[in-house]
């Protein structure tokens, strides 16, 4: 019973066709423009340090320059800006990487024939000039509308109205992918059903306007909107492109086997903290190896420490073995090779060990599996 209520419950309204914002949602422009701002901003003796962020995802190029020069009281016009912040980004396009999960998303689409339209509030031909880099992607498209060939861009309805009109579908059909607040509340305002993928972390509690808020692309359940469902998902993980990282055993700040009765062998975020920005918060899994003990099977977090609450994302593996004894100072290599699901707030202390345990054979289940086990071969855990 309890089952079948929670299956009507998450059965949104069907649709027929996608519309995907780009930047932020697809693309990971934002690290790119950070780059840009640090060096515009440094010109002028100024440090970018993120806090505009929320200012300026989802606005107009004017719209974000306006707030970055009237915040840093700049002494330039907000022309000039533009203009320096556009022949720069158009050195940086083919730096620009796709989200986790966006190459899988347009992959899937396009194999079911479910048509799909790219809107953004960027001109088009920086559109173009962006997807050119990314496989596959501008075929995909069954249309491409740019903010400038609209007249009046996100939170306004119109792009994504004229998105469905050139897909010669009804708006109460379509189903719309955003990042940004603008363009939530422009899907709303199109009378479209909304995916918010928010792009800045902890900021889920300000997009009530949206149908479904979810942590990343990798989190998306189709079959809800009556779309073909993933096929990739195995005994409840999802294979990922596998990734390494590595370091010294470091005392940590979680709360660790003292508090949650689970011990987390963390490593200092120096030197990671890019690579970990690329990842969004969750539950992975993988292989660990300790230079003088062997390899291991291990589910970890990586997060914000919602505990804690500190600036930095961490990662906490699990090594699935009892070791009896500590070993901090050991170096101590990690290959991940697959997601479990996204970063949860629990209501207790019960819950959330619960679940890290569930996590716990989950991976552990998962990684006997030849897809999984072939990496636990990888020299990069045995190397020192
Ligand atoms: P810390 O505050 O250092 O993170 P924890 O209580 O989380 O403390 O314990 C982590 C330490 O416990 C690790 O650094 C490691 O030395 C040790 N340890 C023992 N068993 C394990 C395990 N199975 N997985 C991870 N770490 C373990
Ligand atoms: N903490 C959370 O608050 N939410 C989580 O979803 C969560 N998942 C975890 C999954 C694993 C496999 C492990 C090892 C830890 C997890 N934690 C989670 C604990 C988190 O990493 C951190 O230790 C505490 O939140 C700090 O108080
Ligand atoms: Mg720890």
């Amino acid at each position: 019973m309890a089952e079948k209520m929670s299956i009507t419950e998450s059965l949104k309204k069907l649709v027929r066709c996608v519309i995907l914002d780009l930047d932020g949602t697809l693309l990971n422009t934002d690290g790119v423009i950070g780059e840009v701002l640090k060096v515009f901003l440094g010109k002028y003796g100024k440090q970018w340090d993120g806090r505009e962020g929320p200012k300026i995802v989802g606005k107009t190029p004017f719209e974000a320059a306006s707030a970055i020069v009237e915040d840093y009281g700049l002494p330039q016009q907000v022309n000039f800006f533009l203009e320096f912040h556009h022949f720069f980004l158009i050195s940086m396009w083919c730096n620009i990487k796709a989200l986790p999960g966006a190459n899988r998303l347009i992959k899937h689409l396009r194999n079911h024939g479910v048509p799909m339209a790219l809107a953004s509030n960027s001109p088009r031909e920086s559109i173009e000039a962006k997807i050119s880099y990314h496989d596959g992607w501008k075929n995909s498209f069954s249309v491409i509308l740019g903010g400038d060939e609209v007249r009046t861009g996100k939170p306004f309805p119109e792009i994504f109205l004229e998105a469905a009109k050139r897909l010669n579908v009804d708006h109460s059909s379509c189903l719309v992918i955003e990042d940004s607040l603008p363009g939530v509340a422009a899907g709303k305002a199109a009378g479209m059903e909304v995916i918010a993928v928010p792009s800045l972390p902890k900021q889920s509690h300000l997009y009530t306007a949206a149908d479904e808020v979810i942590n990343s692309l990798l989190d998306l359940h189709l079959e809800k909107w009556g779309l073909p469902p993933f096929e990739d998902w195995v005994e409840g993980t999802l294979p990922i492109d596998p990734w390494c990282i590595g370091g010294p055993v470091i005392k940590g700040f979680g709360r660790g086997s003292k508090v949650l009765g689970i011990p987390t062998a963390n490593l200092s975020t120096e030197g990671y903290s890019d690579l970990l920005m690329e990842h969004p918060a969750g539950v992975y899994f993988g292989w660990a190896g300790l230079s003088a003990r062997g390899v291991y099977k291990m589910v970890m977090s990586i997060g914000w420490n919602p505990y804690f609450n500190n600036k930095e994302k961490t990662i906490e593996p699990w090594l699935l073995h009892d070791f009896n004894e500590d070993f901090y100072g050991e170096e101590l290599r990690l290959v991940i090779v697959g997601y479990i699901r996204p970063e949860a707030n629990f209501p207790s202390l019960e819950s959330l060990v619960a679940k890290i345990h569930e996590d716990g054979r989950i991976a552990e289940r998962a990684l006997d599996l030849p897809l999984y086990s072939s990496h636990k071969n990888d020299p990069y855990l045995r190397s020192t």
